[in-house]
């Protein structure tokens, strides 16, 4: 390895901290990879707070003001790891100035946006990604190769859930993942998108769905200050919740699969529940990211003796990624999942591919939120563009 790719990146806050993790660690585990990043700039909000951030994550420089980011010559690749609102905009500037771009989910408000996004990188002819981390975790890959290998047979069912709690108090505040201009959804946008990728990656495209939406707690305290992660505090004024609290909705593949998801910020005591469960001709596939070095496996070809749930433990370095890492059982966690991300992402730019998943899987997912959305308000099932 000798050859850098110059990356930087845009938002310090959560999303910004676990993609400087993924930069900063992973030629020490992937010393193969074809390009190194090299961690040139990070910009944010607030010069004390990004200075902080910059020096604490390992960035050469710093700044506040994101065009002077693309302005530079020196940076190949924006990391684009702000709020929703704001992707649109940074993606076709930096598309305009021939940057590779990685940008955070969901990939935009709204299919309009994404579009937008599709012809600049397009006209722009520079690669582009779009972070769906959890393609990234070991035992989701495994899943993946398990179904392409055939160990589970033609798929019937796809049961998706992503359940977390951390608004369940109604006085938490209205931070902007709580309001639509900023957020363009609640946990539909934010977690149904992951759920809807994994789908799509494991079983298949989705074509037609019909769903239903709730706001349980209409009116929070306005946001005093963004903490950091999931916490805030909150003044006493009050204002309006503008994105749901829940989402469900029922869906079929188009290879004859049938699937259901459920997204919710008010499953008490969940608080990073991304689970699903496949079940096939031949044997069943289930993962709980909370047990994320595990993948539960059936098989119905089992003698009958033996027949039931296996527990794989993701740990031996015949698993995808696993080999890079620890002698086998020893386990890996969460951020690493963004660690292997920027390898992918690397290795596709080095090699002149495009990587995986790109925007047109953030367009793909965008259009069946979208379908979701039109079918709530018009208590239907929609079909989904294709
Ligand atoms: C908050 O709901 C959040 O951080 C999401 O925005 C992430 O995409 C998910 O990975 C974990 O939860």
């Amino acid at each position: 390895m000798g050859k850098e790719i110059s990356v930087g990146l845009i938002g310090h806050l959560f999303m910004g901290k676990a993609h400087s993790l993924g930069y900063k660690d992973v030629a020490m585990f992937f010393p193969d990879m074809e390009l190194k990043p090299r961690m040139k700039m990070l910009v944010g909000l607030g010069e004390e707070s990004v200075r902080k951030a910059a020096e604490q994550y390992g960035w050469e420089s710093h700044g506040t003001d994101y065009k002077a980011l693309i302005a530079r010559d020196d940076i190949d690749l924006v990391d684009i790891a702000t709020g929703n609102d704001t992707h649109r905009e940074m993606a076709l500037a930096a598309a305009a100035a021939g940057k590779h771009i990685f940008c955070e989910k969901p990939m935009a408000m709204n299919v309009a946006e994404c579009k937008d996004m599709i012809a600049a990188v397009e006209k722009a002819g520079v690669k582009h990604c779009i972070d769906f981390n959890y393609r990234c975790v070991p035992a989701v890959a495994l899943a993946r190769k398990m179904i392409d290998d055939g160990l589970i047979g033609k798929i019937y069912h796809w049961r998706g859930v992503y359940l977390q709690d951390w608004i369940m108090d109604p006085k938490f505040p209205l931070v902007w993942r709580l309001i639509k201009e900023k957020a363009g959804s609640g946990p539909h946008g934010d977690l149904n998108a992951h759920l809807i990728d994994l789908a799509r990656f494991l079983v298949g495209e989705i074509t037609e769905v019909v769903g239903m939406m709730e706001t349980f707690i209409k009116k929070r305290p306005l946001l005093g200050e963004a903490v950091g992660g999931l916490s805030a505090t909150a003044q006493e004024e009050m204002g309006d919740v503008t994105v749901d609290d829940a989402t469900l909705f029922l869906a079929r593949f188009a290879n004859g699969a049938v699937g259901s998801f459920e997204a919710t910020r008010f499953a008490g005591g969940r608080r990073n529940g991304n689970r699903f469960e496949i079940n096939g001709s031949e044997g069943s596939i289930a993962f709980n990211l909370e047990r994320m070095n595990e993948l539960e496996y059936y098989s119905r070809n089992d003698p009958a003796y033996a027949q039931g749930f296996r527990t794989i433990i993701v740990g031996e370095s015949a698993h995808p990624y696993m080999g890079a890492w620890w002698p086998p059982g020893h386990i890996i966690g969460w951020q690493h999942t963004f660690v292997h991300q920027v390898y992918n992402l690397c290795n596709s730019i080095g090699r002149n591919q495009m990587p995986s998943p790109n925007f047109y899987d953030g367009l793909k997912c965008q259009q069946v939120l979208e379908a979701v959305e039109v079918s709530v308000e018009n208590r239907e099932w929609v079909k989904v563009e294709q």
